[in-house]
């Protein structure tokens, strides 16, 4: 029988969907999305393919010998149980690592020895969010836990502008910059491009898909475009478009060029300079040469970045000419020395002068994420109360597999000597460290040390096959929520769309029964169950609805399937207000103005300017006469990370289940390869196959290989571990950007690349990535 449809929300959109007489469900998009992501695509293989997990799992050698650490995480077999007697395991287990519902006054509180960072993207819905959810159970059951700082999107770039802009999180996103580029920019200088791709999605929902139909306003209205990519179609096709395509991570390079000329030719801004900066007079010298004895001329930046010196020259002059938004996606900075790119654009922006211009000046991340560049919200949206954590212990996100390898070791995170814990339990949910952290060989070495590993998921992931105790968890589908994402106009009453599928329980309901064991019940739960909870976390945004006099329906009317809209706030942003009045409203700097030169920084073991610093895997090192080619490991256009990879979106977008890399048509006529072949790309850390795909927009020495695809290492006679699906965290390195942010910097690194010659080894389908074991103790 068919089903009427519901109402349902995604990352990557808001959506009505109804179940067909054959069990499949029948999407539809809000219709109040004016550009719907095919990426909707994705969400009826969720329901029932063999991938999903539905009885809890726990591993054989953790079950006989107990907890501890242990090599065999990986490759070890496991037992299905009922659900009473893993979570008696789970709960005793966390219960001798001191979870207690009487938990001591005052350090240390046994949650120092827990990691509960559990990054990752987990799924819409503000109620079963699996990292809050998470949050608040290790806070009730431990006292905290090894909190994780940051994002895997941006750390480099976040760390740095926090010093020298204000907290980029909250400034890029209290700026109608979409609006403003369809309406008054002239000219938009777009380092990484602008991927509409990367627009499709928006954490917590991302109902109004706006990106195309601004471009294609400013470029109605005659503007110019100028996409700075290795990679062609990182932006439309659209008139008036100009593509720059550097050796990547040498960015910095070309707009140290680009500022050169402004300053040769007397067109750098002083006025703006001097009343909305400060430091300028300190980077200048290592501009002219006067520091160094190299002056970062156009012809010097051409040499490094392989873009000609004249089109650098061109660039600054018709950049000085027009009202110029420069902006950088957060691509740039997940790399090595990742907050330079970012930071020399804030300056070269500067330097241009524009910042008090609508439309112009210096943006972060437009083109990463939807909802960069809208309206912000006037409303809170429901969020989960996390409760306190006691622990205060973090590790910047990237760090997980130092942080496992090496309890007690230093390092350095913002000019801060800082030491790594010991933990002993890592629980994970809501996110996929063998899909999203690089260097996934030194992982499993990280995931081979603590005692207990717990992950919840709702498929049986490269980390759940790393795990000691897997919890199997509902899908968003099978679950009643409240949907919202920042600067998302729409709160969607999210309907279950389908039944629960075998024995999978929500991630709420996991920790209920856990915190029931332990005896902090009452604590994590509040006597609520999830209607409860739902509509306690709907009061506030009522109230604030309320408060401004905007419709405000009762929950009940709400959850009648509602899409409801949520009112904008269009007063000026602090940006905006920093222009109007640097004095009256300055920025959260130290000097309270953008700084060219930082003191912290200088003090935090970095140049206190913006700098060229050659990383070690660039198409310009030493390490490249082994490795010729710059792995671009970027975001997949067909899902969501790794989420739903078995989809059709995802699935149309490989080659009879494997990825795909492209690569330069010169490059691979040179190395034999035809589109189709299956190439080897590998380094000194480890390697992946993909299916090729020659490809006259991707930039000779390049070869692009998108994240997501399930980590599925086989050991490959004569060659060596490797992942035959195509996961580029397979080669990319573990290193932090930087001493500063220790962010991630997986987005490049240097590979060799060869036709693969032996016997074409099969993709490890989904469901076999993690092996069930055979039902044990009653367990049907
Ligand atoms: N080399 C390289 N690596 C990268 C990047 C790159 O550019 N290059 N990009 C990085 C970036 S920006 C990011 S954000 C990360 C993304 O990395 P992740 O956020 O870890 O990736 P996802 O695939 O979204 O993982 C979410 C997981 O949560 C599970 N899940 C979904 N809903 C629920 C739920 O309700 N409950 C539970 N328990 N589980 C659920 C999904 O099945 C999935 O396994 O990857 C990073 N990795
Ligand atoms: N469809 C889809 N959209 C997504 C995601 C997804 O998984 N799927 N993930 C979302 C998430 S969590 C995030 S954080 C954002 C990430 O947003 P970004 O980090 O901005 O996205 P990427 O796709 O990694 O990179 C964008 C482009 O930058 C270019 N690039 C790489 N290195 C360089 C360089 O050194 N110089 C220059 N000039 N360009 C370079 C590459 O060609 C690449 O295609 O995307 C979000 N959007
Ligand atoms: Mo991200």
């Amino acid at each position: 029988m068919t089903t009427r449809f519901r109402q349902h929300s995604s990352h990557w959109g808001a959506f009505r969907a109804r179940t067909t007489p054959g069990g499949g469900l029948e999407i539809e998009p809000f219709e109040g999305d004016p550009d719907p992501s095919a990426l909707l695509r994705n969400i009826p293989s969720a329901l029932s393919h063999p991938a999903r997990l539905s009885r809890p799992l726990v591993r054989k050698g953790w079950l006989e010998d107990g907890p501890g650490p242990d090599a065999r995480r990986g490759s070890d077999g496991y037992v299905t149980l009922d659900w009473d007697t893993a979570l008696d395991l789970g709960a005793r287990e966390l219960q001798r690592l001191g979870a207690s519902p009487a938990l001591p006054v005052g350090p240390p509180l046994p949650g120092a020895r827990v990691f509960g960072g559990s990054y990752g993207w987990a799924s819409a819905g503000r109620f079963h969010h699996a990292q809050s959810q998470l949050h608040r159970f290790l806070n009730t059951a431990f006292g905290g836990y090894v909190a994780s700082v940051d994002t895997y999107s941006t750390a480099a770039g976040s760390v740095i502008l926090s010093m020298v802009w204000g907290d980029a999180m909250k400034l890029n996103r209290d700026h109608p910059y979409l609006d403003e580029l369809a309406e008054q920019t002239e000219l938009l200088i777009a380092f990484g491009g602008l991927p509409l791709r990367n627009t499709a999605v928006s954490g917590g929902g991302n109902s109004q898909h706006s990106a195309r139909q601004a471009l294609e306003r400013a470029a109605e209205r005659g503007a110019g475009f100028v996409s700075i990519s290795p990679i062609a179609d990182d932006m439309a096709a659209l008139p008036g478009l100009v593509h720059l395509a550097p050796r990547p991570g040498t960015d910095v390079a070309l707009m140290l060029g680009m500022a050169h000329r402004l300053h040769e030719t007397g067109r750098a801004d002083r006025a703006y300079l001097d009343r909305y900066t400060t430091g300028y007079d300190r980077f200048l010298p290592y501009l002219t040469g006067a520091a160094d004895g190299i002056p970062k001329t156009p012809d010097w930046a051409a040499g490094i970045c392989g873009v000609p010196a004249p089109d650098i020259a061109a660039l600054a002059d018709r950049a000085a000419a027009s009202r110029t938004l420069v902006n950088v996606t957060y691509s740039l900075q997940r790399a090595e020395n990742g907050e330079q790119p970012v930071w020399m654009a804030l300056t070269l922006a500067a330097m241009l002068g524009q910042g008090a211009a609508p439309g112009a000046g210096f943006c972060y991340g437009l083109g990463s994420i939807g909802n960069v560049g809208k309206v912000r919200l006037d409303v809170p949206l429901p969020t989960l109360p996390q409760g306190r954590n006691g622990v205060g212990d973090f590790i910047p996100c990237a760090r997980i597999a130092e942080l496992l390898l090496h309890p007690g070791k230093s390092y350095s995170y913002k000019g801060e000597r800082r030491r790594y814990a010991d933990i002993r339990l890592v629980y994970w949910a809501g996110g996929n460290p063998f899909h999203h952290h690089q260097d996934l060989t030194r992982l499993a070495q990280a995931f081979a040390r603590p005692d207990t590993i717990i992950v919840h998921d709702s498929v049986g992931t490269a980390t759940a096959r790393h795990a000691d105790i897997v919890f199997p968890a509902t899908i968003t589908a099978e679950r009643e929520d409240i949907g919202a994402g920042g600067n998302d106009p729409f709160l969607v009453a999210m309907e279950p769309l389908a039944p629960v599928q075998g024995e999978a329980r929500d991630d709420y309901a996991i920790f209920a029964a856990l915190a029931d064991r332990i005896g902090c019940a009452p604590a994590f739960t509040e006597g609520l169950d999830t209607e409860g909870w739902l509509r306690r976390l709907y009061a506030p945004t009522q109230a604030a609805l309320l408060a401004r006099g905007s419709p405000a329906p009762d929950y009940d009317d709400f959850r009648q399937g509602m899409i409801l809209p949520l009112p904008l706030n269009h007063a000026d942003g602090a940006i905006r207000r920093f222009h109007a009045d640097p004095d009256a409203h300055p920025l959260r700097t130290p000097s309270g103005r953008i700084e060219i030169f930082s003191a912290r920084v200088a003090e935090a073991g970095l140049p206190g300017h913006p700098a060229w610093l050659p990383p070690a895997e660039w198409l310009g090192a030493p390490l490249a006469s082994q490795h010729p080619f710059q792995l671009v490991a970027n975001q997949p256009a067909g899902r969501l990370h790794s989420q739903l990879d078995f989809g059709a979106a995802s699935r149309e977008s490989k080659n009879d289940g494997r990825e795909v890399a492209r690569l330069n048509p010169d490059d691979a006529a040179r190395l034999g390869v035809k589109a189709g072949d299956v190439i080897r790309i590998w380094n000194g850390r480890g390697a992946v196959l993909a299916a090729a795909l020659p490809s006259a927009g991707i930039r000779a020495g390049v070869v692009q290989l998108a994240t997501g695809a399930w980590y599925a290492p086989v050991h490959l006679p004569g060659v060596g571990k490797t992942c035959v699906n195509g996961n580029p965290n397979a080669v990319t390195s573990d290193r932090g950007a930087s001493v500063l942010s220790q962010g991630c910097a997986g987005q490049l690194a240097l590979v060799s690349v060869e036709r693969f010659g032996g016997p074409i080894p099969d993709t490890v389908p989904h469901e076999e990535i993690l092996p069930r074991g055979r039902p044990e103790n009653g367990a049907a």
